[in-house]
């Protein structure tokens, strides 16, 4: 099953967000492995945000994102880094779809209340930036066979 690094962000926590977010992951499904909150430091901010050196945001959003604590889970499912993609809603607040976070929690471009990796490769590095292998729990819950159940065909 995927794994995948999700990061709620200083604007989640400041906002009292961060029960109904990770109730958003739950009803669909997910699994939280491995969750801390934390202050981010900035030289691991950079490293999260290494693909961004160089854009025009990105001293602002290592900024944001070492504003306040965020907490930090590795979130496990079927194909859970594409759904908790979907459930994160486009980029920009303004532009995400209702229903989903961004676009239900909010209006910014760089203040949007979650990360989210964009690939497996992505998910395996930004993992290892916050968590060591004993930290991540291999569990199931009694309602997996129910949720997570594949058509025969
Ligand atoms: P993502 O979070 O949807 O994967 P990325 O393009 O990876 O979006 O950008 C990382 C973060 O940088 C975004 O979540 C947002 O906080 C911020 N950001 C992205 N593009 C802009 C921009 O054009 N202006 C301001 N902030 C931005
Ligand atoms: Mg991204």
């Amino acid at each position: 099953m995927e794994q995948t690094l999700i990061i709620l962000k200083p604007d989640c926590i400041q906002r009292r967000l961060i029960g109904r977010l990770i109730q958003r992951l739950e009803d669909k499904g997910l699994i939280i492995a491995a969750m801390k909150l934390m202050q981010m430091p900035p030289a691991l901010a950079e490293r999260l945000y290494e693909p961004h050196r160089g854009k025009p945001f990105h001293d602002h959003l290592v900024e944001y994102v070492t504003s306040g604590p965020v907490v930090v889970m590795v979130v496990r499912g079927a194909r859970a880094i594409g759904v908790c993609r979907k459930l994160m809603g486009k980029t920009f607040g303004y532009d995400a779809e209702a229903g989903t976070i961004r676009g239900d929690f909010g209006l910014s471009t760089t203040y949007n209340l979650v990360h989210g990796s964009d690939s497996p490769e992505t998910a395996e590095t930004e993992i290892a930036l916050f968590f060591e292998r004993a930290d991540i729990v291999d569990y199931a819950t009694a309602a997996d066979p129910w949720v997570l159940k594949e058509g025969e065909v």
